[in-house]
């Protein structure tokens, strides 16, 4: 009974009396309607043929199975679903084991759930990530985890979508075996054959007794619940705890009618279109024209100039990434600081025990600092993160120009200055890219890859790779003030200043911000930034200032007197004694009184829905203006832009997803309507209203590339 079914996704081979069933869909052997249907022709194959005994479920190449078919979500639901196959596969009256490599996730799991046996081999990671996806495990998952492993770690795997090594999976009887062996298949054959030799019935998860101590089980749930209060926003991580309770209370097939009901509407939610729309799109960023023509050149050995906060930063995230690091700095002293900087990351995370002393001396081993540019004569890439300021930088990018091999790349983390002014101060253009990390640089996940005009495609292909190497979510942008992040905010920022000085206090602005979502508010954010930054930027600009344009001068009214935020203890908000969360200032409210006044403005009331309203349409105005200039590839490089760098709200998938999901109409309407206010700031991008004349989305410029 050699055979294939459904396209070939799903084969069966007869290995003496075990059937050994192996899904063959690339990339990750998601469940699709096919590889559904392909698994339950194998249930009923097995269950019909004398000569199976047992059933060992594998999947070719790297991966078991990836979960449910995420492209699938949202288009009409094709049968088998997935909680029947699943069923099929425990109702079995022939052993079922399942072999596991690489990743078992979601769906993936529930069918490793659904088998009577489960064999893993090293290296395998086992999870349920639905929640990352705004949904719940809907075949099962939320009903026979918790019964196998207990509720306690069941909802800690559901509720945070973590993944599980093969030694933790052993333990908590997730799995019953580590195979040894480097072939799933082979594992899996020789475990059912040993299970048949000793007559080993099945063993339906259903039947688990980790529920057994009802006790420990609602305490654990009553603590879940409690996590998931804390998260706001996030309709899934409630769910998870009503679809763990249903298990406790209600009998096994009950349960699943209630699993069901509570994943149908968490995939009916925005949220969910959300976060999948955001799941594809950091995938998507990283494809761009030059990683598909040019290979990247080799980045064994990196250098970094300057070690401030941001360069050590950038030293940081490389040391992490396992490779060497060479830092330059102007004297000894310098290089102390820039090494003190370093050491500061590694020796929090020895205080907070997520690493050894020895680990830490390990990595640092990689580290060197240098005054002297020779020494970075055969580096491959160099990263300049200097002071921000055009004649430093080019200072800087002169001595690369006569120190560095030929090929060597040459980067710089400036995040407004013009790179293509850089790339054409030295003799190798064609090497200069922008690589605009985000602060912390170690831990935040976007990175900006800016595109000069000369730059040869394989240096763009190189720091496309060196941002899968650090495990940052890279989005290729065009040069121009502040690219695509920072050009933005400045204007979104501009909106909320409006709001404040006409009537709403950066207390509600922020408070109104946060509930829609965004981790901070555009206050907070200047407070812990700092707001001499954003000053100094307005000084610099203030003889290129349109004069028409409208301009709030209460920022520089509060800087003016030393409250640069958080590190002065006062900005927009009062921090005692170095205290991290603000408390609102009178005295801030009296600078802004005395502003209104001095503009002749009468303050009028904002609710807080018009105040996300004016701040999101400033926003996705000047994203479909960057798109429209072609500083972003496409909307999506936006979305993951904000998602990354600015503290946007995953589940509402970036500015110009939820542009989408408002209606663009709507959107226009509004930027129309605020124009009679102020016709200069509320200009209607020309990519908006075609769109809107065309009756398309923004999506629809995503899929067309
Ligand atoms: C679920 O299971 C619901 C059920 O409980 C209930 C159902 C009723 N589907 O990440 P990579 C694509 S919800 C479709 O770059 P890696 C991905 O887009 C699901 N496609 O590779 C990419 O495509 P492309 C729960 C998928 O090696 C390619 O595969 N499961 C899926 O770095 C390679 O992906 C999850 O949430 C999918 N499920 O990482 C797991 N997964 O080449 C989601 C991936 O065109 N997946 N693709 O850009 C992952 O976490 C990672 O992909 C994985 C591999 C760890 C598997």
């Amino acid at each position: 009974m050699n055979q294939s079914d459904n396209a070939s996704v799903v084969r069966r081979e007869l290995h003496g009396r075990v059937l050994l069933v192996t899904i063959d869909h690339p990339p990750v052997n998601a469940l699709s309607a096919d590889v559904r249907a392909g698994l339950a022709a194998a249930m009923d194959a097995a269950a019909g043929d004398d000569q199976v005994g047992a059933v060992v479920i594998v999947g070719h190449g790297k991966n078991f199975i990836a979960g449910a078919d995420i492209r699938e979500f949202g288009k009409p639901p094709r049968e088998p679903f997935l909680p029947e196959v699943c069923r099929r596969i425990e109702s079995s009256v022939k052993p079922v084991v399942a072999a596991i490599a690489g990743a078992a996730l979601g769906g993936g799991l529930e069918i490793a759930l659904s088998a009577h046996y489960r064999i893993a081999l090293k290296g395998a990671k086992l999870g349920l990530p639905e929640v990352a996806l705004g949904l719940l495990p809907g075949s099962g998952g939320t009903q026979r985890l918790p019964r196998l492993v207990g509720a306690k770690l069941a909802l800690d795997l559901m509720l945070s979508g973590r993944h599980m090594g093969v030694d933790a999976a052993l333990d908590a009887g997730l799995i019953d075996r580590v195979g040894d062996s480097a072939d799933a298949s082979a594992a899996g054959l020789a475990y059912a054959n040993e299970l048949l030799a000793s007559g080993a019935p099945v063993r339906p998860t259903r039947d688990a007794q980790g529920l057994a101590d009802r006790a420990a089980a609602q305490g654990a749930i009553d603590e879940a619940r409690k996590t998931a209060a804390k998260a706001r926003g996030l309709l899934s991580l409630g769910r998870i705890v009503d679809a763990a309770q249903a298990a406790l209370d209600l009998p096994f097939e009950q349960g699943m009618a209630r699993e069901r009901e509570l994943f149908l509407e968490c995939l009916a939610s925005p949220q969910r279109a959300g976060l999948v729309h955001a799941f594809f799109a950091e995938r998507e960023s990283a494809k761009v024209p030059e990683a598909r023509v040019a290979q990247p050149r080799p980045f064994a050995s990196i250098a970094v100039i300057g070690g401030g906060t941001m360069g050590a930063g950038i030293a940081v995230a490389v040391l992490d990434a396992g490779l060497p690091v060479i830092m330059i700095e102007r004297d000894d002293e310098s290089i102390a600081r820039g090494r003190q900087n370093v050491e500061k990351v590694y020796d929090g995370l020895i205080k907070k025990g997520r690493l050894t002393p020895e680990r830490k001396a390990e990595i640092l081993a990689r580290y060197t600092g240098s005054t002297r540019y020779d020494d970075i004569r055969d580096v491959d890439l160099v990263i300049e993160a200097v002071f921000e300021e055009m004649g430093v930088k080019k200072g800087v990018f002169a001595e690369l120009d006569r120190v560095c091999k030929p090929g060597a790349v040459i980067a710089t983390n400036t995040s407004y200055l013009d790179i293509d002014e850089i790339a054409n101060s030295i003799t190798r253009p064609q090497d200069v890219i922008g690589l605009h990390f985000f602060s912390p640089a170690n831990i935040m996940k976007l990175l900006e890859i800016v595109v000069p005009a000369k730059v040869a495609p394989d240096v763009v292909a190189t720091a496309f790779a060196l941002a899968g190497k650090l495990r940052k979510v890279p989005v290729r942008a065009k040069v121009c003030d502040g690219f695509i992040g920072n050009r933005i905010l400045a204007v979104y920022r501009q909106s909320a200043d409006y709001m404040m000085e006409d009537g709403a206090s950066p207390y509600q602005i922020d408070k109104a911000l946060r509930d829609f979502g965004f981790a901070m508010g555009p206050f907070q954010v200047s407070d812990l930034a700092g707001g001499d930054i954003g000053w100094a930027t307005r000084k610099r600009r203030a003889a290129t200032r349109d004069p028409n344009a409208r301009y709030v001068q209460i920022a520089d009214r509060i800087c003016e007197r030393g409250w640069f935020g958080q590190k002065t203890g006062r900005g927009y908000y009062l921090y005692p004694e170095g205290s991290r969360t603000g408390q609102p200032d009178p005295e801030v409210q009296a600078i802004i009184d005395a502003e209104r006044k001095r503009a002749g403005v009468t303050p009028r009331s904002f609710t807080d829905e018009e105040i996300v309203r004016r701040y999101m349409a400033a926003m996705i105005n000047e994203g479909a203006n960057v798109v429209n200039e072609g500083i972003a590839l496409r909307p999506l490089d936006v979305d993951v832009t904000f998602v990354h760098g600015y503290g946007f709200p995953r589940w509402r998938g970036g500015p110009m997803k939820y542009a989408d999901s408002v209606g663009l109409d709507k959107v226009l309407a509004d930027i129309r309507e605020f124009a009679k206010e102020d016709a200069l700031f509320w200009k209607p991008s020309p990519l908006l209203e075609k769109l809107v004349a065309e009756g398309k989305d923004f999506d629809s410029l995503n899929r067309a590339q």
